[in-house]
């Protein structure tokens, strides 16, 4: 049963069921509220009916999540949950393409992110967290290492089975129990992943899925027996959360927004500076809390990275998500689609120069061309808000403590990305930036071994690496 050798090609088509109960206890149920549609957003089509879960339901998942906890999963070794977790990825990759193409189909996002960066990533969030199991003792995480108990875990729908694996695989690891909830325009890939811990064995309740919208979150959020809330999702509702919980013992991660800047020097490989400017805003769509939104260009090759960028964005295929050659996809929702044209509305109204590729859209479902923005001033919205779209909004700086002070002049403090030869100032620059992840010569790259979050409006708590272990565990020292 435990076996490791390479994955094969499932060939599995997705069996799309009509309508998806909660998964609560080891089993899918129906669930005491009522119900919604999720659709694909690249098509307007119904993809099932999805139960709404009510209070009731969330609090029959916490008692599910509670009697795991105490009766099988605190009890079992290490080495004994890291066999579950090994269990899990390894069907996460022989179901691989099962959970690309609905992933796709109810996100909107390019089949190639999918297929070669939200799947493969998910599964290796569970490897590595398997291999922590059993060496918590290890992981310098303060004396007596214990977990909490059972965690709420709400998440967002940009993506939806990374951010499940990146809540579920160190909790399990640290032996806590979930009841998570999925976005309500992407609830499809978590409850294929219900059925993959049916497929595991893992014993009932340990992990439970409830979907619905705000409600349902705000029910797990203030259900008396949970012992902590991890949160991926806006700032707004991340503070309500923290709001929520002040005054009881509820521990809390929340993963916020970001208006991170992409900074490019005079001396960065120009070539390579561009794609990873484009990987760094247009890969899935923008919506993507670290995403590079802010490009800081060094003044004196602004006018060549603005034609060379320009050019380049032509050539990018935006379409059917499910299309392999495709770059940009759907925009997830109609509500996100109406926030994105209000800011660019709001960008041209405050001044900034606004373009576009010209690229024909389909007709039906939610779309938006790649687009550039150059004059944008500090001030402007489009310099300050998260537009968690396909936009970017180009600034100019003269000197590196330039670019320093206007990266960090945003109420956010996620990620970062510099491009130049210099080491030196590579090193400077991260340790002057206020942002939990910088990257340099590089963007968006994540790896399980890391720990990702962020400062100011970005919120706290790390997720991934030893770090991202000690946000589901208690110590000695009372952390
Ligand atoms: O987020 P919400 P939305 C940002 C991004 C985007 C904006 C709005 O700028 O344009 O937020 O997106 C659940 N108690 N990010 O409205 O509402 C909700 O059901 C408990 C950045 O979709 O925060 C979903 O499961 N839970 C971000 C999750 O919270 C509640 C990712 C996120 O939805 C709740 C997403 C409540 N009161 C959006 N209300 C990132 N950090 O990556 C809603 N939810």
């Amino acid at each position: 049963k435990f076996e490791y050798a390479p994955a094969p090609e499932s060939g599995a088509v997705v069996d799309l069921k009509p309508s998806y109960g909660l998964f609560i206890n080891g089993q899918f149920v129906d669930g005491t509220g009522t119900s919604f549609k999720t659709i694909s957003p690249a098509t307007e089509e119904v993809l099932a009916e999805v139960a709404e879960a009510s209070a009731a339901d969330v609090d029959a998942a916490v008692k599910a999540a509670r009697a795991a906890y105490t009766r099988v999963w605190s009890k079992l070794s290490g080495a004994d949950r890291g066999k579950y977790l090994f269990r899990i990825a390894r069907i996460l990759q022989e179901r691989a393409r099962e959970f690309a193409v609905l992933e796709t189909l109810d996100n909107g996002k390019p089949i190639k992110e999918s297929r070669d960066v939200d799947v493969p990533i998910a599964a290796a969030h569970f490897f590595y967290h398997a291999g922590w199991a059993d060496k918590l003792d290890y992981a310098s995480l303060g004396p007596n290492p214990r977990p909490h108990g059972v965690v709420g875990q709400i998440i967002p729908w940009n993506f939806p089975m990374l951010m499940l694996a990146w809540k579920i695989a160190p909790a399990l690891a640290t032996g806590n129990t979930v009841v998570l909830k999925p976005a309500e325009t992407t609830p499809l890939t978590a409850l294929l992943f219900a059925e993959v811990c049916q497929q595991a064995d893992l014993p009932p309740g340990v992990v439970n899925i409830v979907t619905g919208a705000g409600v349902t979150g705000q029910a797990i959020v203030d259900h008396h027996s949970i012992d902590k809330i991890a949160f991926t999702g806006s700032t707004g509702v991340g503070k309500a959360i923290a709001r929520a919980i002040a005054g009881t013992p509820k521990k809390a991660t929340l993963e916020l927004g970001g208006k991170a800047a992409n900074i490019i020097f005079d001396d960065a490989p120009i070539d390579q500076a561009v794609e990873g400017i484009i990987n760094g805003i247009f890969f899935n769509q923008g919506h993507v809390c670290c995403a590079g939104s802010r490009l800081l260009v060094q003044e004196s090759i602004a006018d060549e990275v603005d034609r060379r960028l320009k050019r380049r964005l032509q050539t990018l295929r935006v379409g059917d998500p499910l299309d392999k050659n495709t770059d940009v996809g759907a925009i997830n929702s109609r509500a996100q689609l109406d926030r994105i044209t209000s800011l660019v509305a709001a960008g041209e109204a405050e001044g900034a120069e606004r373009w576009d590729t010209g690229c024909p859209l389909p007709e039906k479902g939610f779309w938006f061309r790649p687009t550039v923005f150059t004059g944008v001033s500090q001030t402007h919205r489009i310099a300050q808000e998260e537009i968690f779209g396909p936009v970017v909004s180009v600034l100019t700086f003269r000197t590196p403590s330039e670019a320093v002070a206007k990266a960090n002049n945003t109420p956010y403090g996620l990620s970062a990305g510099i491009w130049t030869e210099k080491g030196s100032r590579i090193l400077w620059m991260a340790d002057q930036m206020r942002a939990g992840v910088v990257w340099a010569n590089t963007f968006n790259k994540f790896d399980p071994t890391s720990p990702f979050g962020g400062y100011k409006e970005s919120g706290y708590g790390r997720e991934g690496g030893r770090h991202g272990l000690a946000a589901y565990v208690t110590t000695g020292e009372g952390a």
